[in-house]
């Protein structure tokens, strides 16, 4: 079983060598302090510029916390951070699960970094594009239990990310919403974000919900099955590592390959259309029409907040 279980690893490995990584900060911290544990905690605390990593090593749990004021938005930086400390607990032993959230009040995460895509040279926004697709190849892919604690706001990428997760907890605020909301920049949510919001809500709704762009209520996004569970926001971290405890006690081996017989066409699509899927982003985010849509949109954002 263990063999087993270091086989489906190694498939998943591989990309470590294209962000140069760096050693990891080490250092005990508390987060994780709420879990049940038997016998002495060892905690592992990776810290990166914009998001902290705490791998309990006791329980196999790791706590994602993403970090990047004001809104987490899913800059270059930010995703190459983010695959490096994805394949750092997909390789790591005695990781079996992670937990993602914001450390953020009331944001999860704006989604793709807007001003990635406006006004860029067609080479940075291909590198930025193939980080967006790493990063959902690397979620959607991971052997690993995945819990999207959502904690706050999550339109577009951030949505993106929780869908790509095995389970999602939404916190029940009336001010928090969840959505891919493209069609309302006047961009189009690319065929692997809508594959993903197929197989999680069905095809009706995610055809209805990605031509007008919606964005959910935490009650209308239970309602659809775009989030599993609504809890107070107090209780988001306990009640996501005790629905982590209750997918950690299936048999690791049977649920991998359950969960990859699931994804793998999905995955499939975008890696055997990966290269044209970057042209294709290129070439509609450099047209003019897309680019002043793009302008007035961050300007809006902009103005909202004056
Ligand atoms: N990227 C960059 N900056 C952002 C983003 C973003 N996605 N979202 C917000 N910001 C900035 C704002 O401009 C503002 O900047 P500044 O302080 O300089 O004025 C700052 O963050 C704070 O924003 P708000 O004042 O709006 O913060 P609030 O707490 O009031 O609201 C929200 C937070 C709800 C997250 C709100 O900011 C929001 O709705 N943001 C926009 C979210 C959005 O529409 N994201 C879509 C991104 S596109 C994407 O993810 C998928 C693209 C697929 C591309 C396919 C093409 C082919």
């Amino acid at each position: 079983m263990a063999a087993l279980r270091n086989v489906m690893r190694g498939l998943c490995s591989g990309h470590l060598s294209l962000y140069g990584i760096k050693s990891l900060q080490y250092k005990p911290t508390g987060i994780l302090c709420q879990l049940p544990c038997k016998s002495s905690y060892q905690r592992r605390l990776f810290t990166n510029k914009n998001m902290m990593v705490e791998l309990d090593s006791n329980t196999g749990v790791a706590v994602i916390q993403m970090k990047k004021p004001p809104v987490n938005s899913l800059s270059l930086e930010f995703l190459t951070e983010f695959a490096i400390n994805m394949e750092k607990l997909e390789m790591d032993r005695e990781c079996r699960g992670v937990v993602l959230t914001s450390s953020i009040p009331k944001i999860f995460s704006a989604g793709l970094d807007i001003n990635e895509m406006y006004g860029k040279t067609p080479e940075h926004t291909g590198e930025f594009w193939r980080a967006v697709q790493e990063i959902w190849l690397k979620l959607y892919g991971s052997n690993l239990v995945t819990i999207a604690a959502i904690n706050g706001a999550s339109p577009a990428g951030g949505c993106l990310l929780a869908m790509a997760c095995d389970y999602r907890i939404m916190a029940d605020n009336p001010k928090y919403a969840i959505g891919l909301n493209e069609t309302k920049l006047g961009i189009v949510a690319p065929f692997w974000f809508k594959d993903t919001m197929i197989n999680v809500i069905g095809r009706r709704a995610t055809e209805h919900s990605l031509q007008l762009g919606l964005m959910y209520s935490t009650s209308e996004a239970l309602k659809i099955g775009l989030v599993d569970q609504l809890v107070a926001q107090d209780k988001i971290m306990t009640t996501a590592l005790s629905v982590m405890s209750e997918w950690l006690a299936i048999p690791g081996h049977a649920r991998q390959i359950t969960k990859s017989m699931m994804r793998k066409p999905t995955l499939d699509r975008l890696l055997t259309n990966r290269e044209s899927d970057i042209q294709n982003f290129v070439n509609f985010i450099s047209k003019d029409s897309i680019q002043k849509s793009l302008q007035l949109y961050l300007e809006m954002l902009r103005q909202r907040k004056g």
